[in-house]
């Protein structure tokens, strides 16, 4: 298949399952085009089926906000002309779907057929998609496109809850590379992070609020009160600096590291010993899923997705969202026990391989395949 892939470039979780799922497909047979503004983040090797068409947005003195949604409407229409697309697969609702919308609609005048198959990942159905200020549009481009994919059930559930919405939603789980996600070697790393032998709990986000970081430095303030211990911080966004000012209140601040984006997330993640996703929403916690793939088991809020990946009692615990209490005592139970842990930690692992990318991308071939059959065959290309 000649594939179209519109996501968001950079180290969100939407790019990343958008990313390697394109990586996954070119390296099974599949032509497969990149659309976005920047190089995605994952892109990190180009062959032979991996295509990039990077959207220029012209600006102009009138433009407050340049009209990103246009100028990828018109590269779209370029793109699937040119390229002779079989499909566009777009990550995130906001722009990318309705975006993918207006282009068919402008290609059907060609006679050009389009199938648009929309991927909804959490935040453009639990939190912005449902403002008012995006929700018609939203609901709009999920009605229209030819196939709708959620993360989830609890997504799909939301979606359904969130809006009007008149069609088939296929669950395609997120997915994990388990040859680049497992715990591997790294002695000389933990010795210098931890030169005591300290216990590590780790944090991976884009520090937005609703990932609560705030709750995670709680939860290890309690932590670090019984069991010698440090948590490392991957990633960067809008709550660094307030996290940075909790730390140094909470007097905590020399045995929190803030490592800012990490390319290389497994490598960290394979010296740790627990993992804290405290979130306020989460459609599914691909960052949880990495870490259990390199034996880590997850203190988690239950928000959302989360419980169809961490299982309470088994790969971690699930607490009430904001329950700081209960995660700080459960990561204690865990961390205090090294027989117990390494049960949890083998725990995860198995649960991470059900999630394994040579098991999930088959499915969205499928979906692709089931979408393609169901299109009318006098205007296709
Ligand atoms: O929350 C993020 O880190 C980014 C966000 C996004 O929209 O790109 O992630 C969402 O999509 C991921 C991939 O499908 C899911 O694993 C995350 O759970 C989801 N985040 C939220 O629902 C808050």
């Amino acid at each position: 298949m000649n594939i179209g892939i519109v996501c968001y470039p950079t180290y969100g979780g939407s790019g990343v399952v958008a990313t390697e799922l394109g990586k996954a497909l070119a390296l099974r047979g599949h032509k497969v085009h990149f659309i976005t503004y920047k190089q995605p983040a994952r892109l990190d090797f180009f062959t032979g089926n991996t295509f990039y068409h990077e959207v220029y947005v012209s600006n102009y003195p009138l433009f407050d906000f340049p009209p990103y949604e246009t100028a990828l409407t018109s590269h779209l229409v370029d793109v699937v002309k040119f390229e002779k697309l079989d499909l566009l697969h777009v990550h995130y609702a906001i722009p990318h779907a309705s975006a993918a919308i207006l282009a068919k609609n402008i290609l059907a005048l060609d006679g050009i057929n389009i199938p648009v198959i929309t991927t909804l990942h959490g935040t453009d159905i639990t939190l912005v998609g449902k403002d008012p200020s995006f929700g018609p549009v939203v609901c709009y481009s999920i009605n229209m496109s030819d196939g709708v994919t959620t993360v989830s059930q609890s997504l799909k559930d939301d979606t359904i809850s969130n809006f009007k919405v008149s069609r088939h939603i296929e669950v395609i789980p997120n997915f994990i590379d388990l040859e680049r996600f497992s715990k591997k070697d790294h002695d000389h790393f933990k010795k210098a992070i931890a030169p005591n032998g300290e216990k590590l709990l780790v944090h991976t986000s884009n520090f937005r609020k609703v990932k609560r970081i705030d709750d995670a430095i709680k939860v290890f303030a309690e932590v670090y009160k019984k069991i010698p211990s440090k948590l490392l911080l991957v990633g960067d966004g809008p709550e660094r600096l307030n996290i940075e000012m909790l730390c140094r209140e909470l007097d905590l601040y020399h045995a929190v590291t803030f490592l800012g984006k990490q390319n290389q997330v497994q490598e960290i993640l394979s010296v740790c010993d627990l993992f804290l996703m405290p979130s306020e929403t989460e459609s599914f916690g691909l960052a949880a899923l990495e870490a259990m793939a390199c034996e880590l088991p997850v203190i988690s809020s239950n928000a959302g997705g989360i419980p169809e990946l961490n299982v309470d009692g088994e790969t971690g615990f699930l607490c009430n969202v904001g329950d700081v209490a209960t995660m700080a005592e459960k990561a204690i139970y865990l961390l205090e026990d090294e027989i117990r842990l390494a049960q949890f930690k083998e725990n995860a692992k198995k649960r991470a391989e059900l999630f394994d990318i040579n098991q999930i991308v088959p499915l969205y071939e499928k979906f692709y395949e089931k979408v393609l059959a169901n299109q009318p065959k006098a205007i296709s290309q």
